[in-house]
């Protein structure tokens, strides 16, 4: 039997593995302070990581508190936006478990058209300005060989990105639809779909539009990653101004079909409408270092379905900017 597309794309979202090596978000509540996230929409976002978990394999290193290097304690400090009122926050004394990006999640009216913003930086004690340094590039890169700890010193030779989170906030001052089954599409025409802009924010999270191994791709208002230029048939794909993501507008195909979908990572949605990653979508995760699995093949399908630096201080800081668009 031949299935239609959208069918085809169905199985295989019923089908999601629980990640047993790759990726893991693991997702924080501590400052959701307003209690936006009842349980229920706790489950949504679950499903939006799953979604990305499932195809995403890279095992990124743990990183540790702190260590001692050459006689000297060496801290580092996640930074981000406190989800609930946009304010910057520092910690100190965080650990990250191998495979796992932590993002805080909350909510907040944040004005404007933006319907949610994810933020994340790293700020670490500098012990001495060269790079290799094994635990610099552990908290910086978490054993991904290609990551430039150096990124802003010329010339940035980023091909691959070692996050250990950050934060995403998502306004309070919209409609959302909470779909308790995201492998049906059902968005009301009055809401806009949480599960899209989720997998949109954690889109700016993997980096794409923020990591330096993103913009070492950049060219003017194009990207030349080979994977999305292959995804875009052979052309750069154009960027929004700023390069934070696709432009406005820009299409391709559902993974595995041939039926078009204005990206995930384009600057906006419209209320009832679902947006799953298409495939330049995942080939951005790919030209900026990530292990995307191959979307099986139809036949496949249903067998699948059948069972920043200073003297003593970096601070690197990546913010999506909020521009018209609705999702910076
Ligand atoms: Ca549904
Ligand atoms: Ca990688
Ligand atoms: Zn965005």
């Amino acid at each position: 039997m031949k299935l239609s597309p959208l069918v085809s794309l169905a199985a295989a979202v019923s089908a999601w593995p629980a990640a047993q090596a790759g990726l893991i978000f693991q997702l924080d509540y501590t400052y959701d302070t307003s209690g936006f996230f009842t349980d229920s929409r706790k489950a949504v976002l679950e499903s939006a990581a799953s979604y990305l978990e499932a195809r995403i394999e890279d095992n990124l290193a743990a990183i540790p508190v702190n260590s001692v290097v050459s006689g000297a304690t060496q801290t580092w400090k996640p930074v981000f936006n406190n989800p609930s009122t946009g304010s910057q926050v520092q910690l100190t004394g965080v650990s990250i478990p191998a495979q796992t990006m932590v993002v805080y999640v909350g909510a907040r009216n944040i004005g404007g058209g933006t319907l949610a913003q994810a933020t994340f930086a790293t700020s670490v004690t500098a012990i001495g300005d060269f790079r290799g340094d094994p635990w610099r590039t552990t908290v910086l890169g978490r054993g991904q060989a290609g990551v430039d700890i150096y990124p802003t010193v010329a010339p940035n030779t980023s091909t691959d990105f070692g996050p250990w989170g950050g934060s995403i906030s998502f306004s309070t001052a919209f409609d959302w639809y909470f779909d308790s089954d995201v492998s049906t599409v059902d968005v009301p025409g009055n809401s806009y779909d949480f599960f899209s802009v989720a997998v949109h924010e954690m889109g700016h999270l993997l980096g794409i539009g923020t990591a330096a191994s993103w913009t070492r791709q950049v060219s003017g208002t194009t990207f030349t990653g080979p994977y999305s230029v292959a995804a875009n048939g052979g052309t750069p794909p154009d960027l929004q101004t700023g390069g934070g993501h696709w432009d406005n507008g820009t299409t391709s195909d559902l993974p595995g079909t041939i039926t078009p979908q204005e990206t995930a990572l384009d600057p906006d949605i419209i209320k009832g409408v679902r947006k799953w990653y298409t495939e330049l979508d995942w080939a951005a995760l790919q030209d900026i270092g990530w292990q995307v699995t191959p979307v099986p093949e139809p036949g496949e399908t249903l067998v699948f379905a059948g069972v920043g630096l200073g003297l003593f201080v970096l601070f690197r800081r990546r913010r999506s900017a909020s521009r018209a668009g609705w999702m910076p």
